[in-house]
């Protein structure tokens, strides 16, 4: 090895330098299923400026959406394999790992944006512990506006529900519609327009921000505002992505994670708001139902709590426990 090897970096031109500087800052990439047209992905996105300018562009987040870069349900997946370092699912879908997971797609539990706040403060050490034994830190969630149904026809007869064929956003909301009667079909948000083009689904359970995003008007006419429950999105990074940041750059990601989730409920309630006035403003019945049909959702609803109760462990029912002293529920 010759001397003159050593010498070399000393002759390294400024611009390579500065480059190598530049290499120095991380750029991850945040996958969400969720189009452009949600209040989430604005929500992300409005996350991802904030960070790279609290970080001085030390830190880059490009923001992914509609599932462009990966599909639903690989979502996790990835970020706990580092493919990606961030994602955002809807939180629900992951039931199948625990039944915590879709305690906040439970009739009856929280049906107010502060009960599911306190909902979600209750849950969240339990819910961070899990993500945490697959290395994933979760960074924030926030509520979708409360579930209702979405149908051609009003819906004034529970008879109605007999074989009606509704999309329904994960598994519960699927076991929920069958409890009322009628045919579930589990499709994402994006892939709603075609599920009624192509004639798969009559109706669909869904909130008015997704009815809104994606145009229900163009293919139903009624919007029963049930109030069924008020399910969340979790946004959540690879543990290892965390720590390879240094410490001031990982508080800026963390505080702007906190601000974006004071934003996200906040931004839940206003699009809540202006969705059910798009809604009507283009045509869309907006009602709520009557005694008939809100008691058979209820009587559904009660027989999906029920089996939630069969399957949920003893941590996650001491924590519905706690949920319900905290907002002075009697049950
Ligand atoms: N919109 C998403 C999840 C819940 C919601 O309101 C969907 O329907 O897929």
């Amino acid at each position: 090895m010759s001397p003159l090897r050593f010498s070399t970096p000393l002759f390294i031109p400024l611009s390579v330098l500065a480059i190598a500087g530049a290499a120095q800052a991380a750029e991850w990439n945040m996958a969400t299923p969720y189009g452009d047209a949600s209040f989430h992905t604005q929500n992300i996105k409005q996350f991802a400026e904030d960070v790279a300018e609290a970080t001085d562009g030390a830190l880059r987040i490009n923001v992914h959406s509609g599932g462009s870069l990966v599909a639903h349900g690989e979502i996790k997946p990835s970020v706990r394999r580092g493919t990606i370092e961030a994602g955002e699912v809807f939180l629900s879908t992951l039931s199948n790992e625990d039944p915590i997971f879709e305690i906040d797609t439970l009739p009856g539990v929280a049906g107010s944006y502060e009960e599911a706040m306190v909902l979600w403060e209750t849950t969240r050490p339990m819910i961070t512990e899990l993500f945490a034994e697959e290395g994933l830190v979760p960074l924030y969630a926030v509520a979708w506006p409360a579930q209702g149904l979405y149908t051609r026809s009003e819906i004034t007869d529970p008879g109605q529900f007999e074989g009606l064929r509704v999309r329904a956003p994960n598994i519960n909301t699927q076991r929920f519609v069958q409890n009322l009667g009628g045919n579930p079909t589990e499709t994402e948000e994006s892939d709603i327009p075609t599920a009624f083009s192509t004639g798969r689904v009559d109706a669909m359970i869904t909130s008015s921000a997704t009815g809104n995003a994606m145009t229900a008007w163009d293919y139903v006419s009624w919007y029963t505002d049930a109030n069924l429950w008020l399910p969340k999105n979790i946004i959540f990074i690879n543990q290892r992505a965390l720590d390879g940041l240094d410490e001031a750059t990982r508080e800026s990601l963390l505080e702007a994670a906190a601000q974006a989730e004071a934003r996200g409920w906040q931004m839940s309630r206003d699009n809540n708001e202006a969705s059910l006035a798009a809604l009507q403003d283009n045509g869309v019945e907006v009602v709520t139902p009557n005694e008939a049909v809100a008691e058979a959702l209820q009587t559904a609803g009660d027989r999906l709590f029920a089996d939630w109760q069969e399957r949920a462990g003893d941590e996650a029912l001491a924590l519905l426990d706690a949920y319900r002293d905290e907002i002075g529920s009697p049950e």
